[in-house]
C-alpha cells in the first residue's frame, strides 16, 4: 500500500549503521536530517547508501534560489536521491531544489503542511492547498503531509494530482497506520522503530501496509 521511510534521527555514526543494517529488508527507505549529519557528518549519507537504501535529505531547504542550489547539489552529490524543501521562501527557491534534484536524477518533496500541534498556527487558511498548487506549478515530485490529520492529506491529494504524499506521524506522534496508509505513497516512522529495543522487529509491525 505505501513506501516505509525510516526517519534515523539518532546522532551516532555507529547507532545509525547498526540501525540501518538491521532494518535495510524492512524498510523502503531513510530520511536522514539535521541531527544525524550533525552529529556525525554528512560522510555518513555515503555509508548509508551503500546499503543500497534510498536515502532522503531532510534539510528542509529554505532560502534564496542560488543557496538553494548550492545546498541541494551538496545533498545530491553526497548521495542522497531526494531532498526536501520549504514552500514559503517562493516558487523561485522551490524550482531552484527542483532543478537541482532532476538535474541529478533525483526528487524534490516540499513541506505542505507538518504534523505537530503548532503547525496549524502558520499552515492554515488555504496556506497548504497554495503549496500545493506551487507544487503543481514548479513540477516538483511530491508534498510532505501530516498522518497526525488524515483529513488533511484527503483534501491535499486532491490538489496535486499523481504526485507523491509523504507523511511523517505515524508512531510516536499518534498517527495510525491502517487509516494513513492507503491515503500517502510513504509513511515516515521514526522513534517507533530506532527508539525501539528491536528496529528490525519494530519495522515489521508497518509490513502488512507496504506495497
Ligand atoms: O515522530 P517521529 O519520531 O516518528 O519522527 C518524525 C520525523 O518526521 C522527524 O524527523 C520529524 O522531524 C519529521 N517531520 C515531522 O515529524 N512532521 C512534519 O510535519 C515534517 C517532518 C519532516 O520530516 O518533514 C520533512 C519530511
Amino acid at each position: 500500500m505505501t513506501d516505509l521511510v525510516l526517519s534515523l534521527d539518532v546522532t551516532e555514526r555507529a547507532s545509525a549503521l547498526r540501525i540501518a543494517r538491521a532494518c535495510a529488508e524492512d524498510v523502503d527507505a531513510i530520511k536522514v536530517g539535521y541531527p544525524l549529519v550533525l552529529g556525525a557528518g554528512l560522510g555518513i549519507a555515503r555509508d548509508l547508501a551503500d546499503l543500497g537504501i534510498p536515502l532522503i535529505a531532510d534539510f528542509k531547504v529554505a532560502d534564496i534560489p542560488n543557496t538553494n542550489t548550492l545546498i541541494c547539489d551538496q545533498v545530491f552529490a553526497a548521495g542522497f536521491s531526494a531532498v526536501i524543501a520549504q514552500a514559503f521562501p517562493g516558487p523561485d527557491s522551490v524550482v531552484a531544489c527542483v532543478e537541482s534534484a532532476h538535474t541529478h536524477g533525483g526528487e524534490c518533496y516540499v513541506v505542505a503542511e507538518m504534523s505537530h500541534p503548532g503547525a496549524l498556527t502558520f499552515f492554515s487558511e488555504g496556506v497548504p492547498e497554495a503549496i500545493c498548487r506551487l507544487v503543481v506549478e514548479t513540477g516538483a515530485d511530491g508534498i510532505i503531509a501530516p498522518a497526525t490529520r488524515p483529513a488533511r492529506i484527503r483534501a491535499l491529494r486532491d490538489l496535486i494530482g499523481e504526485r507523491k504524499i509523504l507523511s511523517p506521524g505515524v508512531g510516536a506522534q499518534g498517527g495510525d497506520p491502517a487509516e494513513v496508509a492507503p491515503l500517502v505513497d510513504g509513511m515516515i516512522v521514526g522513534r517507533a522503530i530506532y527508539g525501539a529495543a528491536d528496529p528490525a522487529a519494530a519495522a515489521r509491525v508497518y509490513a502488512p501496509y507496504r506495497r
